[in-house]
């Protein structure tokens, strides 16, 4: 198994010196956000958890291997690059097996990251339940490995392209805590507030860090969202942003798409509606998990 895994040598040394790392995902990178700044964010947010005091570690499938860290030139050859698959846990083995470039999801971001022994992973927002799913069975592979793999996820929390409540509702049923940082209620990715509660409010990396580590001290598997709301700056308008993301679900409805391509159409489609200002705000807010991911990582190798 050990084949299929290559760590980055900055991985390997922070391995090797026991420092905190951070799981970053690729499916941002290469279906989330257009290039350059795909590139130029996934740099910077490396550089934020180097700031707080931990080892960044971008995972991506690089012919035939499981990269865990990726180099300059890796990063920018993925971050160019026009056939990327997006890869969750189904698509693990034949993208490995026919050595085609992968983008990792948060299914199998978290994958990666428990096979290489790293328990923290920063992301921008979560797949879930998808509006309509209870005709369309669409719910997303995330919520899942959520459930059984043990790595934690910072996160801005669920997007209103997703029905939150059945999301919250199906994380329930899972047994997967949903942890807000500073926060009461369930942010919404592009704004703070989404109408729903939190299980659990935490105000401080201890308490997260203190969470996790009882919770696999009693073998309790699976992760845990880490919800942090986006900085009020940054924040989007809830009306305008509600409403361009109905206008986009009725285009994803009319076009007819389904199955992975759903959430980079809407992600695209909700980017082109707002002039970019998306884009903007899920620069940010990613930027913001990577401070709160890499100080939590920090707590956590402190934990008892
Ligand atoms: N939500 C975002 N940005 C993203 C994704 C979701 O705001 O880039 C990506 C993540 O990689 C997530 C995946 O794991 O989409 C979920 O896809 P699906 O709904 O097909 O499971
Ligand atoms: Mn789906």
């Amino acid at each position: 198994m050990k084949s299929y895994i290559v760590f980055s040598e900055e991985v390997l040394n922070a391995k090797a010196a026991g420092q905190p790392i951070v799981a970053l995902e690729s499916t941002i990178i290469s279906h989330g956000m257009p290039y350059p700044q795909n590139v130029e964010t996934a740099r910077a947010v490396e550089q934020i958890i180097r700031d707080n005091g931990a080892v960044p570690a971008t995972i991506a499938l690089i012919d035939g291997q499981i990269k865990i860290g990726l180099s300059y030139d890796e990063l920018e050859m993925f971050g160019k690059s026009d056939n990327v698959a997006k890869v969750s846990r189904r698509d693990i083995g034949y993208l490995l097996a026919t050595k085609q470039l992968g983008a990792t999801t948060v299914a199998a971001t978290m994958i990666c990251a428990d096979l290489a022994e790293i328990r923290m992973f920063v992301t921008g927002g979560i797949g879930g339940v998808h509006r309509g799913a209870e005709t369309t069975m669409d719910i997303s592979a995330d919520l899942e490995e959520l459930s059984k793999t043990d790595v934690a996820v910072v996160c801005a929390g669920a997007k209103s392209i997703l029905d939150i409540g059945l999301t919250m509702e199906y994380l329930e049923t899972k047994g997967v805590p949903v942890i807000g940082y500073e926060t009461d209620e369930l942010p919404a990715f592009y704004t703070r507030k989404s109408g729903f509660g939190v299980n659990f409010r935490a105000d401080n990396p201890e308490v997260v860090a203190e969470t996790l580590a009882v919770k696999w001290h009693l073998g309790l598997a699976g992760g845990a969202v880490i919800a942090n709301p986006i900085p009020e700056a940054d924040e989007l308008d809830p009306e305008m942003i509600n409403g361009i993301i109905e206008q986009a679900l009725t285009e994803a409805k009319e076009k007819g798409i389904k199955g992975k391509d759903v959430t980079p159409f809407m992600l695209g489609k909700v980017k082109d509606l707002t002039d970019g200002k998306s884009l903007v705000a899920n620069i940010a807010l990613v930027k913001h998990n990577a401070v709160v991911g890499a100080k939590i990582a920090v707590a956590l190798s402190n934990a008892r």
